[in-house]
Order: structure tokens, then C-alpha cells, then sequence
């Protein structure tokens, strides 16, 4: 018996943009090593073969052109392509909204857009980690833009705003391989120490985007 070659495309891991132990003391290197190369690696592979199995291959090239068309696809196939296409899209953003020596105050039309809907930073930042606290099981918290106007809300499993229509501006991954090495079972202290770590220029740039 010949083995079948799994495919290897057309989905595959985007590279980080900064040292795994770059987001130190905050997120450590074990846990972005794992997070990255493995976790978002086996949504991509099971997505992978999920697009694979499509009849006659799909013509939805995108993992957002698949999340926005799940009614299109076979029902066997709904949930796999869900979860993974959600995972790679989640994944692929949540990479780029941290930096080394990022955090501190949002800035330029994001700072704008909080206040606006939110009051201010402090309580922003407090619905926000409340979100994220309440998810119960592994999900998601996103700030989104739905429909021209700011969305927070926390998504179960691998759900993303960009299912209903919303464009994902700013999310923190609650799912405990996201921070059970360095905090455990303390998922207030890392939604807390995550703001250290925010990336507020490509949030402003997403919100740009989603205008
Ligand atoms: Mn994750």
C-alpha cells in the first residue's frame, strides 16, 4: 500500500515577526514556541485536509472567504472548516497585536474609537478582561467593528467576529495553552499582564482596515 502524501497547502504557518522569548516576562518563550509552532500549526494541517476532501476543490481561496461561506459547503464539512479556519484566521491576527515592549496607552484613532464606546481606557480594558474571564472552556475575547460600530464580545472554541459579519481589531486568546505554563489556572493575571505586550499600532491599523 502506497501512503497518501498529506497535503501541505494552500494554507501554511505565517512566520512570527519577533523571538519567541521576545514577549518576555509577560508570555514566555516555551509557551509562544508551542503556541506557534504547534497549536496554530494543527489548525492549519487539519484545515489543510479539510480543504482537501472538498468536492471538487474549493474555490473559496481564503480561510475569511471560507468562515463568511460555511452555508456553501458540504454539512459534514461545516465544522472542521469552522474550527480551523477560525483557528488559522484567530492565530494569524492574535501574532501580529503583540510586539516586544509594546502596551502602554492606545494611541492615534483606536484611543478615540475606546472612548467613544467605552468611556475610557481603564474601563475598556476592564470589560475587556471581564469578557475574557467569563468565556467558559477555551475561546476567544475580540474587540471588533460590526456594521460600522465597536463590538466586545468573547467567541467559544475557535469563533471569530469575521462569522457574523464583524472584522477582528483587537483579540486575546483565552484558551489555557495560551498561558497555562507561566500562569496556571490564573487566567485574570494573564489577560492582566497581556496589556504589556499590545501591539497598538497594528490595532490602529486593522481598525484603518475595517473603515
Ligand atoms: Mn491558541
Amino acid at each position: 500500500m502506497t501512503q497518501q502524501t498529506p497535503p501541505t497547502g494552500p494554507f501554511s504557518l505565517p512566520a512570527l515577526s519577533y523571538a519567541p522569548a521576545a514577549l518576555e516576562p509577560h508570555i514566555d518563550a516555551q509557551t509562544m514556541q508551542i503556541h506557534h509552532d504547534k497549536h496554530h500549526q494543527t489548525y492549519i494541517t487539519n484545515l489543510n485536509n479539510a480543504v482537501a476532501k472538498l468536492p471538487g476543490g474549493s474555490k473559496l481561496t481564503s480561510a475569511e472567504a471560507l468562515l463568511k461561506n460555511l452555508e456553501r459547503l458540504p454539512e459534514e464539512s461545516r465544522m472542521v472548516v469552522r474550527n480551523n479556519a477560525g483557528g488559522h484566521v484567530n492565530h494569524t491576527i492574535f501574532w501580529t497585536l503583540m510586539k516586544p515592549n509594546g502596551g502602554g496607552a492606545p494611541t492615534g484613532a483606536i484611543a478615540d474609537a475606546i472612548k467613544g464606546s467605552f468611556g475610557d481606557f481603564e474601563k475598556f480594558k476592564a470589560a475587556f478582561e471581564d469578557a475574557g474571564l467569563k468565556r467558559f472552556g477555551s475561546g476567544w475575547v475580540w474587540l471588533s467593528v460590526k456594521k460600522g460600530k465597536m463590538e466586545l464580545a468573547s467567541y467559544p472554541y475557535q469563533d471569530t467576529p469575521i462569522l457574523d459579519g464583524g472584522f477582528p481589531i483587537l483579540g486575546n486568546d483565552v484558551w489555557e495553552h495560551a498561558y497555562y505554563l507561566k500562569y496556571q489556572n490564573k487566567r485574570a493575571d494573564y489577560l492582566k499582564a497581556w496589556w504589556n505586550v499590545v501591539n497598538w499600532d497594528e490595532v490602529n491599523n486593522r481598525l484603518k482596515m475595517a473603515r
